[in-house]
């Protein structure tokens, strides 16, 4: 297997300026015909040939300059056509064979319809080409096809002409005038229905705006329509970028490997981030199709207009543009409550990649498949890593700094390095240091020690970067961290400082305080790091009731947890010490229940109790058995100590009717948190209210909710309602993935027995990503299921990537990571686990993407 370095980046030898393609549709058959005009590139060493990428595909011909020629060779699945002059035209035919398609890139069929995905190197595998993000060129496409199964046909810019043809067929050709590099490309042929809006840009210009479904899903469209509109005004007026088309084109398809493409001017969906109505859809869901919307179309700027010289440079597209869809959705939300979530996401999905076999930079060095390295610390800490420099350089001056990037870059392939020196100059910050969070892996460590004399109080603070693959040694960053201190007696906060910690060691202090007071520290989570600090449980409890900041206070009660049933996992408290613990945690979970100035969103976050890989993630080496059993029994505790308050909040939510707006939601997230911790006391009285809600439910949110605490309990009500949300929405797939999902990522203890049961379901298929994720990721992540003591649920994820990988190795090998935690395991499992990756590793035949993540797992 051939490993890419990002320093052995070469410019390609040839300018690709115009590309037009001819495809004659079929599903079984699709005949493609590429013509591409050549010039040499002046900037880079002179060639003799040209390197046109190919997967899986075959030339049917090739002509240089009109004729046909024979002097081409292949190289692996490469084409290498001869150039001798200046400029060229190229032509060449391929054939593909998109239901054959199951890996879901390059041109595929789904559900009787055609669609393409791209992005990363899926344009290879419909022709041969230089599929690179730094070719850029401008596309005419035009598509031929029977009108009856393909009515529609979709490419990227604006529509130029279309007609009829012989045999019932049609055309229609499309002009993007935009250069744009192949992973962009994009086409759409089917039977499909749209609904259509407009927008008027800032500029006045009027763009027309459809979302195509299928036929019986257009009344699930609204809200990405609206989500759409709100995310064109909102880069308007937070970034200043304004759209570039004639029309913006959404398609909804079922079969997708990930969320949503970004193709220029025709983004394809995953229906699940485009279909949403009350009724099948959770509030989470909403809020997801809005995020995930605004996020694709953000893109236009940040990855089309300006897009990425190479693959190492991912996160100068994906991480901009998480901060900016997080930013837009802080802003059409509660901004507390989305800050917050987004945390807890970086925590769980990025945190064990940091500290784990697969750790890598937010630009990273080397990879295999580069499929591999759209994760979370691309995309997540990619994010975070952009929202300090906008914490240190303030709104105004990092809108400077984007605008200079913009304006700069603007129809280029452009560098993370890039990225930072138009911040640098538009800004006014210097990033000398601060580009080592773009070089180090590894979650920064912080320890914070606040201590007292005469009127001061002094903050010493000091910094590690753990050693992670390939990185044994790590130089100290620059976090920046807001911090604000608590005079414990008035409650009264001091002002909020932005301390920057850019050494090893550190020490603030701060003039004022009689007392010692609380420390309340990474206020808005500043800076992506882990805080570790001695901290009293009076400490935590004031911050959990008093803290202004409201990510602050959230950190506050999940340190108070967090501490408490850590320390007693590991086996450090006696009988008392345990019992004051709970104690404290049942006082400050019964004030946030109390407490009327809060609103229930925000109440909903306080309420959570911390996830069992994050509370993994605090152990050096963890036993997922007692850190389950730990956390579950305080749920119980906490349930039976909180009774009162918890059925009086649910008696008060429950009689909130639906609406979409904050208050609502906010009565829906609380009311089945109420549930759950009932459910853990009391069985018996939750199964009762949760069939209940369950019936009455006039929305997917309570109806999902009360399904979710039964499919965790044994009672009668748990087959009957399973059965009857089976019953009520067969033939919706999106809602069945619910029922599979839930199923999976049960508290019930036959949940592997379960899921055993449901793989063989007519339903399921290990043709759709989303069905496989609904059953296996759900299971993969219910860590109960996952961790079984006999390692029945590490064989059942390592059968599952052997049976997937020849399929769809992308989705496959998402399901890698989960096994690769083996050396944070306790020994038992640990051997587990790692004798189910050496068995994947013994197959023959492993795709590259499977192939690499298992290597490096075990590396
Ligand atoms: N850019 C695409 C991701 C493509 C993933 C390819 N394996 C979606 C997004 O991040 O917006
Ligand atoms: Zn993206």
């Amino acid at each position: 297997p051939v490993t890419i370095r990002r320093e052995d980046y070469q410019p390609f030898g040839w300018l690709v300026p115009e590309v037009a393609l001819d495809f004659d549709l079929g599903l079984e058959t699709t005949r493609v015909t590429a013509r591409l005009t050549l010039a040499r590139n002046a900037k880079a060493p002179r060639a003799e040939a040209i390197r046109l990428n190919g997967d899986e595909l075959e030339p049917v011909s090739v002509k240089r300059d009109g004729e046909v020629v024979n002097d081409w060779h292949r190289d692996g699945a490469d084409l290498i056509v001869p150039l001798s002059g200046d400029a060229h035209a190229l032509e060449i035919v391929t054939e593909v064979a998109p239901a054959k398609n199951t890996k879901l890139m390059g041109l595929y069929a789904s559900s009787g319809m055609l669609c393409t995905q791209c992005e990363a190197e899926g344009f290879r595998r419909i022709t041969f080409f230089p599929d690179r993000p730094d070719v850029l060129s401008t596309y005419r496409v035009r598509m031929s096809g029977d009108k009856a199964t393909f009515p529609v046909l979709l490419s990227n810019g604006n529509p130029e002409a279309s007609g009829e043809g012989d045999n019932g067929t049609h055309w229609a050709e499309w002009h993007d005038p935009w250069p744009k590099p192949s992973y962009l490309f994009a086409l759409v042929a089917g039977d499909l229905v749209a609904n259509s809006s407009s927008f008027t840009t800032m500029s006045g210009r009027e763009v027309a705006l459809n979302i195509y479904v299928r036929e019986g899903d257009l009344p699930r469209t609204g809200h990405a329509m609206d989500s759409l509109k709100a995310s064109m005004r909102w880069d308007e007026e937070t970034f200043g970028r304004e759209y570039d088309l004639d029309v913006f084109n959404i398609v909804a398809v079922s079969d997708f490997n990930m969320g949503a493409m970004e193709n220029k001017g025709l983004n394809v969906f995953n229906t699940k981030y485009v279909l949403a109505d009350p009724e099948t859809a959770t509030d989470a869901d909403f809020d997801a199709v809005a995020g995930v919307i605004a996020h694709e179309y953000f893109h236009n700027w940040s990855g089309n207009r300006v897009t990425c010289r190479d693959w190492f440079q991912l996160s100068l597209k994906e991480g901009f543009t998480v901060l900016r869809d997080q930013l837009f959705s802080q802003y059409m939300g509660s901004d507390a409550v989305k800050r917050i979530e987004d945390v807890r996401v970086l925590r769980a999905a990025q945190f064990p990649e940091d500290s784990g076999p697969l750790a890598h930079p937010i630009r990273p060095d080397s990879y295999r498949e580069i499929s591999n390295f759209y994760t979370a610390t691309v995309y997540n800490k990619g994010a975070e890593v952009i929202r300090m420099m906008r914490t240190m350089a303030g709104e105004e001056a990092f809108r400077k700094g984007s605008d200079l990037y913009f304006d700069r870059h603007d129809g280029e392939a452009a560098t993370c390095e890039d990225f930072v020196r138009a911040m640098e100059d538009g800004a006014g910050l210097d990033l000398k240091q601060f580009r080592l969070w773009y070089s180090q892996a590894g979650t920064p460590k912080v320890r914070a020690q606040l201590t007292h004399e005469g009127n001061t109080a002094t903050l010493h603070l000091s910094q590690i970067v753990p050693p992670t693959p390939g990185q044994p040694e790590k130089q100290p960053m620059p976090i920046p961290l807001k911090v604000a201190l608590f005079d414990r007696a008035s409650g009264e906060r001091g002002e909020e400082h932005l301390l920057v910690l850019d050494k090893e060691e550190a020490s603030f202090a701060f003039a004022g305080f009689a007392a010692l007071p609380a420390l309340s520290i990474n206020r808005g989570f500043s800076a992506p790091v882990s805080i570790e600090r001695e901290v009293a449980r009076e400490e935590l409890v004031f911050l959990a009731a008093h803290d202004d900041d409201p990510f602050a206070r959230y950190e506050a009660m999940q340190d108070l947890i967090v501490g408490h049933l850590v320390d007693a996992i590991e086996g450090r408290l006696d009988e008392a010490q345990r019992a004051a613990g709970r104690a404290d945690i049942a006082g400050a979970l019964g004030a946030v229940l109390r407490d009327a100035a809060l609103d229930d969103l925000m109440r909903g976050e306080l309420l959570v109790l911390p996830g069992e890989g994050y509370l993994a993630e605090q152990q050096t080496v963890a036993d997922p058995g007692k850190i389950h059993a730990e956390r579950r029994a305080l749920r119980a505790y906490l349930g039976a100590q909180l009774a009162s308050d918890f059925t009086a909040l649910y008696e008060r939510a429950a009689k909130v009717p639906f609406a979409l707006d904050a208050e609502a939601s906010g009565a829906r997230k609380i009311k089945t948190q109420a549930l759950v911790y009932l459910a853990a006391s009391d069985p018996a009285r939750a199964a009762e209210l949760a069939a209940q809600q369950y019936d009455m439910a006039d929305n997917m949110t309570d109806r999902q909710g009360a399904l979710m605490v039964l499919a965790g309990l044994d009672s009668p009500e748990r087959t009957h309602k399973l059965l009857d949300f089976y019953n009520r929405y067969q033939g919706n797939a999106l809602v069945i993935d619910k029922w599979f999902a839930l199923q999976a990522g049960s508290l019930h203890p036959n949940v592997l027995e379960h899921v055993r049961a449901l793989a063989k379901h007519p339903d399921f298929t290990l043709s759709n990503p989303n069905r496989v994720r609904s059953l296996y990721m759900a299971m993969a992540v219910n860590p109960q299921a996952f961790h079984a003591a006999d390692g029945a649920g590490y064989a059942m994820i390592a059968d599952l990537i052997l049976a997937l990988d020849p399929i769809n190795p992308q989705t496959a090998a998402r399901f890698v990571p989960p096994l690769g935690r083996w050396r944070r395991i306790e020994p038992l499992r640990a051997e587990q686990m790692r004798a189910q990756l050496e068995r994947i590793a013994a197959a023959g035949n492993l795709s590259r993407d499977t192939q690499e993540q298992v290597a490096r797992s075990l590396g």
